[in-house]
């Protein structure tokens, strides 16, 4: 008798939870791009998957690459994959499991024998927190990857290209790193990181399509001055500029419909108690299923923040560091997924992320679709973060589901 699914998914869980040990920071998940303990999360999969016969290679962009070819393979390949890095404190499941899972599939598909080929991709970085651009590793293996980014510098100075070189890889070689032609598609699956399929009481969805997002900068020049001694209308205090810019952010994202904007990140110098701030850099995360309502919001921010800043004497700054569209999965992809959700006796769930994902990049390339699995209490970037058994366990019903349909549409 195999190993039951409730065995495999508990499997799942451990896995997790030994990755999630992996980590920059004692007692909380911080796995920043190419940082330290990737190597032991490479360490550890590199192990599973070669104990499953897959052949193991770490591009040049950092990302985790496991091929696993069967005995009279055809040639197009399935890819499935997710992120490797988290965000500061971060949860165990948000990237990881959807590689962790990724390899329960290519158990499945040699239970099947299935004769199409599986690559399982632990994508290097997808948050994009350490260089503040995300997906520099499905960007890489998407052949779009931008080589200006190598100039970029993390907090303490360090370039793109020395973090690569540091981490024992070659920054030329990162156009090697594209995928080749001969895949049939790219399946992510991901917790939902949200409210909605709980609030539905379902346990997994396909997702149809992945929100556009816009990430930039908006810096606020002023003046220092010493706190003390300098009247209130003498000053130049980029931070109650931006302050009062922060709370037009809340207040356009309330006013439009589905719209959301985050600001996550503020950057204060001189960063002292008693010293008027001076320069204050302000994140800004805006994302909506429209790409023309994000990018009016996104326009409105920007002109409100400079009228702040002009009315206070402060100068601006606004840097885009990500710009991506809103993007559609793959119809065929997601229909096979939708189906083997049905076969595997599930509701048929389909729905929109608002978390951008590897599959948006990866779907430039080739046919995309993710399944998600509920997220209790909808909480993901955070240790609470959490996903349950019963629902890896579906996942993998709706594995065996899709892996059959695919084998069949391949004929
Ligand atoms: O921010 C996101 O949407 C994803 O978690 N990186
Ligand atoms: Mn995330
Ligand atoms: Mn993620």
């Amino acid at each position: 008798m195999g190993e039951g699914m409730r065995d495999r998914a508990l499997r799942v869980m451990e896995e997790c939870a030994c990755i999630a040990e992996m980590s920059e920071e004692p007692g909380r998940i911080t796995r920043l791009y190419l940082t330290p303990p990737m190597h032991s999360v490479h360490e550890y999969l590199r192990d599973r998957m070669e104990m499953l016969g897959m052949r193991v290679r770490v591009d040049a962009a950092g990302n985790l690459r496991g091929l696993w070819e069967p005995r009279g393979y055809r040639q197009q390949r399935l890819v499935i994959g997710s992120h490797l890095d988290t965000v500061p404190n971060a949860g165990a499941y948000d990237g990881v499991l959807g590689v962790v899972i990724a390899l329960e599939w290519i158990v499945l598909a040699q239970e099947m024998s299935l004769s199409i080929p599986i690559e399982v991709i632990g994508f290097s970085e997808e948050e994009g927190v350490r260089y503040g651009v995300p997906f520099l590793g499905s960007t890489a293996v998407a052949g779009c990857f931008d080589r200006r980014l190598l100039d970029l510098r993390d907090r303490d100075g360090k370039s793109l290209e020395q973090a690569i070189r540091d981490f024992g890889l070659d920054p030329g070689a990162i156009d090697q790193a594209k995928i080749d032609n001969d895949v049939i598609g790219f399946v992510e699956v991901h917790i939902e990181q949200g409210p909605e399929l709980e609030e539905g009481d379902l346990g997994v969805a396909a997702v149809t399509d992945i929100v556009g997002q816009t990430r930039g900068t908006l810096t606020f020049t002023g003046h220092a001055n010493h706190a003390g001694t300098t009247p209130m209308h003498h000053r130049r205090d980029a931070l109650a500029a931006a302050a009062e810019w922060i709370s037009i952010v809340e207040d356009i994202a309330l006013r439009t419909e589905a719209l959301v904007a985050t600001v996550g990140r503020v950057f204060i110098q001189p960063n002292a108690v008693n010293v008027i701030p001076s320069v204050v850099e302000v994140s800004l995360d805006c994302r909506h299923a429209d790409d023309s309502i994000r990018s009016l919001a996104v326009g409105e921010l920007i002109t409100r923040g400079r009228d702040i800043a002009s009315r206070r004497g402060i100068a601006t700054d606004w840097s885009v560091l990500a710009n991506h569209p809103a993007v559609p999965m793959d119809r065929q992809l997601t229909a096979l997924m939708v189906d083997a959700m049905s076969a595997a006796g599930l509701a048929a769930k389909t729905m929109t992320s608002g978390a951008g994902h590897d599959a948006m990049v990866m779907a430039r390339r080739v046919p995309a679709t993710m399944l998600f699995l509920r997220s209790p209490g909808g909480i993901s970037h955070d240790p609470c973060e959490s996903v349950l058994v019963e629902d890896i366990e579906a996942s993998l019903h709706v594995a065996r589901k899709f892996l059959e349909r695919l084998a069949s549409s391949v004929g």
